[in-house]
């Protein structure tokens, strides 16, 4: 029988996962799987997360070295942080679109509508927050007598602690410069940088700064340097290749934990999760799917006339498999950049700088999300955010996703920003949080597909692509 490959391997491992995870919460033995099972697919993760940060280390170094000019470095940094903007911004604008004519939020019924909305008065009052413009309650007759029953205060106090015009004072909020995301990005202490992998960024910047000094020593001086970056680059990308060989065993552990995790042992919880945020859920998932199935198909229809969308959704399923199982962007950025490497055929130089920087700032799949989260908690609390307030979430749903760390559920942290930003109450993540794991998944394979289609543009800008439709997209795993 023809050797199954790889690919179709990890794809039935998953199924599998997912199935032994019903069954054992059906079972009653979900704490076997998730004190048994699970920890195998925390260390597929920390292997991959192991390699990431080196790989990315010695594959930068090596690829801005061998592009020769700074120049043209400068020129394809540029492009590269442009176009990846560009993408954050459409998925926000799409997010915001879907949300805004589906109204997840006010499929919710009336009544817990507006005791949601008390609440949120309250709590705005207590933060001492001027109630942001836009927000339509006065309109609504029955609103204060549900206040007055709900919060047991008295008509007028509503009124004022509703309206009352107490700023936040500025004292609460510490003060931080806007450069600082730009202060972050450069290290004091390298060692530092590596040893805690949230800082990717750090780690691209001494990249770039060693790459582009090798450019200015003599050549017989960075040969050896070159050639030693590039062996060590080699190494971690066999790595990569033996542990892929266990991908099929370890993404079944990583979707038996998940979901054991979500069910326990009641399958029925999985179904109540989804059906408690269906409509939310579905929005979500709809602009998702989108992106993948017609945005970044258009993009590469429109811009990369050598990739088919067939052939792009084939090199990358290896990577998007392993994000859906990971919902990791890291953990994932190894495998990404062996497909889009060996299987798109995009060169190394472009591949090794742009993947880094896009896994670490480009997440397509999570400004989506936060997006619709965002209009969505305010919907079914009885809030219609202006349409200055949504211009609003643009720009903090871009930093947000941009500071968002390559990490599980890092989307839903983040989304706090984008919340405060608007003067909502950012303890509201709680109540998306238990359909987030699934839905990061999801997010997390957007975010690893928009990386692979902006590299796509890039190489091909810099006429550094060349396609060959893969016979089996795992091949670029073997070990031979
Ligand atoms: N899981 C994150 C990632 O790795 C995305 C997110 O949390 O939104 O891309």
């Amino acid at each position: 029988m023809k050797k199954l490959a790889l690919h179709w391997k990890i794809i039935i491992g998953m199924v599998l996962g997912i199935i032994w995870a019903l069954v054992s919460s059906s079972l009653g033995w979900s704490s076997f799987t998730i004190d048994w099972i699970d920890p195998f697919g925390t260390i597929f993760i920390n292997l991959l997360k192991l390699i990431a940060v080196p790989l990315v280390l010695f594959s930068i170094i090596s690829g801005v070295a061998n592009i020769g000019d700074p120049k043209s470095l400068g020129r394809m940094g540029g492009k590269t942080l442009g176009v990846y903007l560009l993408t954050t911004v459409f998925a926000i604008g799409l997010g915001l679109t879907l949300v805004n004519i589906i109204k997840p939020g006010k499929l919710i019924d009336e009544q817990s509508r507006i005791d949601n909305r008390i609440s949120y008065e309250i709590w705005a009052s207590e933060q001492g927050y001027q109630v942001k413009d836009g927000i339509n309650y006065l309109q609504d007759p029955n609103f204060f007598e549900r206040a007055q029953e709900i919060s047991k205060l008295t008509k007028s106090e509503l009124k004022d602690a509703a309206v009352s015009d107490k700023l936040q004072t500025a004292e609460t909020r510490k003060k931080v410069s806007p450069l600082q995301p730009l202060v972050d990005i450069v290290p004091d202490n390298f060692f530092y940088s590596l040893s805690n992998n949230g800082l990717m960024l750090q780690i691209i910047f001494f990249a770039v700064f060693f790459g582009v000094c090798l450019l200015f020593i003599p050549d017989q001086k960075s040969q050896p340097v070159l050639t030693l970056v590039d062996g060590i680059n080699e190494v971690f990308l066999k790595m990569v290749d033996l542990v892929m060989q266990a991908a099929p065993f370890f993404v079944f552990a990583l979707l038996a934990g998940v979901v054991s995790k979500m069910a326990g042992d009641d399958v029925g919880k999985v179904i109540e999760i989804f059906k408690g945020l269906s409509w939310y859920s579905l929005t979500v998932l709809g602009g998702l799917l989108m992106m993948i199935f017609v945005v970044y198909p258009l993009i590469l229809k429109t811009f990369v006339k050598k990739i088919p969308y067939s052939g792009f959704f084939k090199s990358m399923s290896p990577a998007q498999t392993l994000a859906f199982s990971t919902s990791s962007s890291a953990a994932t950025l190894p495998v990404t950049m062996e497909c889009v490497e060996h299987n798109l055929g995009v060169d190394k130089k472009i591949s090794s700088f742009v993947l880094p920087i896009g896994a670490t700032v480009n997440m397509d799949g999570t400004s989506l999300y936060q997006a619709i989260a965002v209009v969505f908690l305010a919907q079914m609390h009885m809030i219609d955010l202006t349409v200055g307030q949504q211009l609003i979430v643009v720009l903090t749903a871009t930093l947000a996703s941009i500071g968002s760390a390559a990490v599980p559920s890092a989307g839903l942290v983040m989304l706090i920003i984008v919340l405060d930003s608007v003067g909502l109450n950012p303890a509201w993540i709680a109540i998306i949080f238990p359909v987030d794991r699934i839905l990061d998944m999801f997010r997390t394979v957007v975010n690893v597909t928009g990386d692979a289609t902006v590299c796509s543009i890039i190489a091909d800008g810099e006429n550094m692509l060349n396609y060959q439709e893969p016979d089996d997209p795992t091949k670029t795993f073997d070990l031979d």
